[in-house]
């Protein structure tokens, strides 16, 4: 939709930028830090680029006053980050360890002191070791209470502060890597578990935006989900459905769920059919259908084009890891869909499409299908950045990424969607699960690489400054 004249940012736009307590804190076992999945998976043999890990990340743990004071500076209006829940309980249930609370306390504090809105996620991957050990973490129901109790500490302590919460991130990114491909903890490939994983996590899910309304009624609470929208190769009515194949089953499939407690039904008999649907309790689909959220997340980074796979047709893909474009495969799934590359759109050097059009698309698709208000969780551009002599990192291209990207979620509000706010991926660099510390996304370039964390230093790139001016202006700026 073209318009004459967009509208506004709203008043109260949430400016943001966002981080996850694995990729930051680092202090992995400091002031009674229990291990939690991460902290053992990175340890293991070829599971990470480089064998990097969160062991000391960029430090935030110790460092946090540091990295507040930079978003002062700048500017910024919220700031979403996540509580380790290993931090909180060490063995995930049980013992609470006061110190991991006393931590996001002052975290908590500094912010406000700074008018800045904390929008917290209280599940970024990082389960507890111990309850993977005890019974497999999301693969048993007993989760469903652990991870409630834990819920309601974090809700009881910080509610009075903290009004916009988030639950789950990306779960159906933690699922798919983490049973499908096998390459985030546990690393084990097996569909039938990864569909039971997740219908247990969904009603986790459910139960804690429960709790939430009884602990924090004046707050606002949603899941984060990795909303990547499918287009079809092209009118050939084969890949059109090939593209619904893709949409139902990688999106809606979730989606459907956290707004309206129903699973999609073509992929509810695709799984039945291949012996992969999950159990249903009594009561589960009452309580999905009861826990409605306040808004959707949205972490956006790309969207996928679909044509039609027969059914000996390809499956997993292998992922680009090392930035050396190129190097991923299409991915499918034989008799639904495959991906092929978008003759219309670049890439990172990771691969990863680069459409700023598409994020109008996920907005508009959330806003007619859901009808909730949507809160920009995660979007931004992971590159190489060079740091020039003189403390200097001059990011245009990450610019360029992220006007674009707004000037369409400026389209998608004329359009009339409800966009809370915009909280771009990331505040400083930070670990990339997979990727190690080269693949970059902060305003803050840090100084450590993948051979260890040199001073840990922190420099302002171009890109604090642009934001900087487009926080203070509500809106983009000429950049001439
Ligand atoms: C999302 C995660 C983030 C972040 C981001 C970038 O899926 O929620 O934690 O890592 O993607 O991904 P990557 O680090 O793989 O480039």
């Amino acid at each position: 939709m073209e318009h004459k004249k967009m509208k506004s940012f709203p008043a109260d736009f949430l400016w943001g930028s966002a981080s996850a307590a694995y990729q930051i804190e680092g202090a992995w076992d400091q002031d009674g830090k229990g291990p939690s999945v991460w902290d053992v998976y990175t340890k293991e043999p070829g599971t990470t680029y480089k064998g990097t890990n969160g062991d000391v990340a960029v430090d935030h743990y110790n460092r946090y006053k540091e990295d507040v004071a930079l978003m002062a500076e700048m500017g910024l209006k919220a700031y979403r980050f996540s509580i380790a829940w290993s931090r909180i309980l060490p063995e995930g249930r049980g013992k609470v360890n006061e110190a991991g609370l006393k931590f996001y306390d002052r975290l908590i504090d500094e912010l406000l002191k700074h008018d800045i809105e904390p929008v917290v996620t209280v599940y970024h991957w990082d389960v507890p070791q111990a309850l993977m050990d005890a019974y497999g973490a999301w693969e048993s129901r007993q989760i469903i209470e652990d991870f409630n109790h834990y819920c309601s500490i974090l809700f009881e302590r910080y509610g009075d502060r903290v009004k916009h919460w988030v639950t789950l991130n990306e779960q159906n990114i933690f699922v798919g890597l983490g049973y499908r491909s096998g390459v985030h903890p546990p690393g084990v490939k097996d569909l039938k578990r990864m569909y039971q994983a997740n219908h247990i996590a969904n009603v986790a899910n459910a139960k804690v935006i429960q709790s939430f309304r009884k602990l924090v009624p004046d707050g606002k609470v949603g899941p984060s989900f990795a909303y990547s929208p499918a287009y079809p190769y092209n009118s050939d009515p084969s890949n059109v459905i090939a593209a619904e194949n893709a949409e139902e089953m990688n999106s809606h499939w979730w989606m459907d769920i956290y707004a309206w407690g129903k699973y999609p039904q073509a992929i509810w008999n695709y799984l039945e059919d291949h012996g992969l649907a999950p159990t249903i309790e009594d009561g589960d689909m009452e309580l999905l259908a009861s826990a409605k959220p306040d808004f959707m997340g949205l972490n956006y980074y790309q969207t996928a084009t679909y044509e039609y796979n027969p059914l000996d047709g390809i499956g997993e893909a292998k992922m680009n890891t090392t930035g050396k474009k190129g190097s991923s495969s299409d991915t499918g799934v034989p008799g639904l869909f495959k991906t092929i590359k978008n003759p219309f759109l670049g890439t990172t050097d990771w691969d990863w499409t680069i459409d700023p059009k598409g994020l109008r698309v996920a907005l508009r698709r959330i806003a007619n299908r859901y009808q909730l208000p949507i809160l920009i969780t995660e979007n931004g551009l992971g590159a190489f950045d060079t740091l020039e002599d003189g403390d200097v990192v001059n990011d245009d291209y990450r610019i360029d990424f992220l006007e674009s990207h707004l000037d369409e979620i400026q389209g998608a509000i004329s359009d009339g969607v409800d966009v809370l706010g915009y909280c771009t991926w990331s505040f400083t660099d930070l670990l990339s699960w997979l990727n190690g510390y080269q693949k970059r996304y902060g305003f803050v370039y840090v100084n450590r690489d993948e051979d260890g964390p040199k001073d840990l230093r922190r420099i302002k790139k171009k890109s604090f400054y642009w934001y900087q001016d487009v926080i203070k202006a509500n809106g983009l700026v000429d950049r001439n």
